[in-house]
């Protein structure tokens, strides 16, 4: 099987980035946007088809939860299925995204937690930060409760122990602030947001932290029904939800979306609790590419309303 088709551990994920952006320098440049709790390096990779006009951007990122090995796995294979489609056989849809938008792509942003996963079996189900406060007694804030969108309301927990632990204050974890940081820099150039979670195959967006639907919201829905088409064309199906289920304040997606970028998803990636965050190898090529397809479909969309 390919590399695109296996989990990878961290170093290997450096090593892969550091190879994609030699290999393909025309079309591949790695950012550092910061180092983590732990002092790895941040990284973001820039695809672009270089030309001179400043182009509108998508993000995409993963691995913001450390056990969700799924989603870091997609950010690997978007570009790795690029390297194909685009550079051998000239996909069409995609040739068209480039040349009017600048992808950034951020494979793990939870990188000492996701470490933590692979070098601890035990804590294979490890969901937050590895960061230590004051002298908290637990270790670890839920990065997807720590960004500053009604940071710690109903649906966070201020308890340093808990798996859904805000932390003690807005992006008082490293990795969030720097993506933060990075994203309010290139507001006006990021069109949509989109980050990628498992599981449960839905595609979430704004609000999370109220039940309060959002203004164009009608147009996220058409939207969502959009990709969900495309979606259901691999066999598995996506569902489309709004409001979140639960309140689950200080997301990155609504965060960004008050940020300015209007079209801000959440993609919980498969399956749908067979087996969990435990997801066989066998899946990712198929989970790759149907999250691809909703994430071409959104592109395509943003494009046509810019
Ligand atoms: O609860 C979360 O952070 C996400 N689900 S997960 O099982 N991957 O942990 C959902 C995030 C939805 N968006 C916001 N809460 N803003
Ligand atoms: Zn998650």
């Amino acid at each position: 099987s390919s590399y695109y088709e296996n989990y990878h551990s961290l170093r290997e994920i450096y090593f892969w980035m550091e190879e994609m952006v030699k290999i393909h320098s025309d079309l591949l440049q790695k950012i550092y946007i910061g180092s983590s709790y732990e002092k790895r390096p941040l990284y973001v990779l820039k695809l672009s088809r270089r030309q001179e006009k400043v182009k509108s951007a998508i993000w995409i990122d993963c691995g913001i939860h450390a056990r969700e090995w799924i989603s870091p796995a997609f950010c690997l294979c978007f570009p790795g299925v690029l390297q194909t489609t685009y550079l051998r056989e000239r996909d069409q849809t995609m040739s068209t995204l480039l040349e009017h938008f600048d992808f950034y792509i951020m494979p793990v942003v939870n990188v000492d937690g996701y470490e933590y996963t692979w070098s601890h079996p035990s804590k294979r189900l490890w969901r937050k930060s590895r960061s230590s406060h004051g002298n908290s007694k637990c270790i670890g804030t839920d990065m997807n409760r720590n960004f500053d969108a009604q940071w710690c309301g109903e649906g966070a927990s201020s308890y340093e122990c808990h798996e859904i632990y805000c932390g003690p204050y807005p992006e008082s974890e490293p990795e969030v602030k720097a993506v933060a940081r990075f994203l309010r820099n290139h507001k006006d150039i990021i069109k949509a947001y989109i980050t990628m979670h498992s599981y449960s195959q839905m595609v979430l967006f704004p609000y999370s932290y109220t039940t309060n639907k959002i203004m164009f919201c009608s147009f996220q829905e058409s939207l969502a029904n959009k990709a969900k088409t495309t979606v259901l064309v691999s066999a598995n199906c996506y569902l489309f939800s709004l409001p979140y289920i639960d309140l689950a304040p200080g997301g990155s997606d609504d965060w960004a979306y008050d940020l300015g970028i209007k079209y801000s998803f959440t993609f919980e990636l498969r399956d749908t609790g067979t087996y969990g965050f435990l997801l066989p190898p066998q899946q990712i090529k198929p989970t790759c590419l149907e999250a691809l397809a909703a994430v071409k479909e959104i592109a395509k969309h943003v494009l046509q309303n810019l």
